[in-house]
């Protein structure tokens, strides 16, 4: 598994945006030379410009709480996030209900920056804390006939104003096939930028699958169970034509009503330059086996 870069992008004792701005040059320097000893063979280990923390918590995506970009900041403060209850359950050795601090002593939050790259073809680039799915599904004990991962957000529609309309069939599910949940790669996220995540990007717990687009992301997660069969998703339950399970990033493979060649990056103002999208939005060396024996027009 070509992940060797993966140690230098992590970073235990950032407590704020500044001073991990400061940190962004020494640790972009060690990608660089990470990069170099790979040969130019992942495009992952580039130096990467992070969105700024405004950007990212005033552009969001949580359907829950409305449709507007705007909304999820406006509204999400109505989230009660503590205390936060984590059902792990079916094909797992120890099935139950985890609290997330009890969660969270078991675990090793790290910081990763990702790019992130919504279906609807915008981007940004996050730094995030948090810690392997990996990790999460040992806790739970995997057991041999598990073949993919269902995750589940809260429905608590007197906090969720989004929830009173039938935009989605709430709660908002998503699934990753077992080799993908296990991908180093794949995080669930505790925050951004050293601080807690805010509301409107998915607290307590929310997913990053970054070789995917952002609806696989599911945010504030309330139910992680393994399963033989390939869970339902939300976008695909809704859309099936335009929507698929698997969903990688694929310049090549357009969505049905806009191309996918390009992204606009937020952040650089209405008219900034579009940018090419990459395969596997840039993971491509760490995951491309993950479609191996697949065509390629599937796997997406
Ligand atoms: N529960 C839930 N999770 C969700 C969504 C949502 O509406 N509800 N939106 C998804 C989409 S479409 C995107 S692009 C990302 C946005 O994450 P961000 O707001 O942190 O950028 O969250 C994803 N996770
Ligand atoms: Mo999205």
């Amino acid at each position: 598994m070509a992940f060797r870069w993966k140690g230098d992008l992590k970073d235990h004792h950032v407590t704020d945006e500044a001073h991990w701005l400061n940190r962004r040059q020494i640790i972009g320097g060690a990608a660089g030379i990470a990069l170099a000893g790979l040969a130019g063979r992942s495009q992952a280990a580039e130096t990467l410009e992070p969105n700024s923390w405004e950007e990212i918590t005033s552009y969001n995506n949580y359907y829950e709480f409305g449709t507007g970009k705007e909304d999820p900041k406006a509204y999400a403060g109505a989230l009660t996030t503590k205390p936060w209850t984590v059902t792990i359950d079916g094909l797992g050795d120890r099935p139950g209900d985890y609290a997330l601090e009890d969660i969270l002593s078991k675990m090793t939050v790290e910081e990763r920056i990702y790019r992130f790259r919504c279906v609807e073809a915008w981007s940004m680039v996050v730094p995030w804390n948090g810690f392997e799915l990996a990790d999460l599904l040992e806790l739970a004990g995997v057991q041999s006939g598990a073949k993919y991962v269902a995750f589940e957000t809260l429905y608590r529609p007197e906090e969720m104003r989004g929830t009173a309309y039938p935009v989605l069939d709430w709660p908002y599910v998503e699934g990753l096939r077992l080799d993908e949940a296990v991908n180093p790669l794949t995080l669930l996220a505790t925050g951004i930028y050293g601080k807690d995540i805010p509301n409107q990007n998915g607290a307590p717990l929310r997913l990053v699958v970054p070789w995917k687009y952002g609806f696989k992301s599911i945010k504030s997660i309330v139910r992680v169970t393994l399963t033989d069969k390939e869970p339902p998703t939300s976008w695909n339950k809704s859309n099936p034509r335009e929507y698929g399970f698997y969903s990688n990033v694929n310049p090549q493979v357009d969505h049905p009503r806009w191309s996918q060649a390009t992204e606009r990056p937020i952040g650089g103002g209405f008219f900034a330059k579009r940018k090419p999208t990459l395969m596997f939005n840039g993971y491509e060396q760490e995951v491309a086996g993950l479609c191996d024996g697949m065509d390629l027009s599937k796997c997406f």
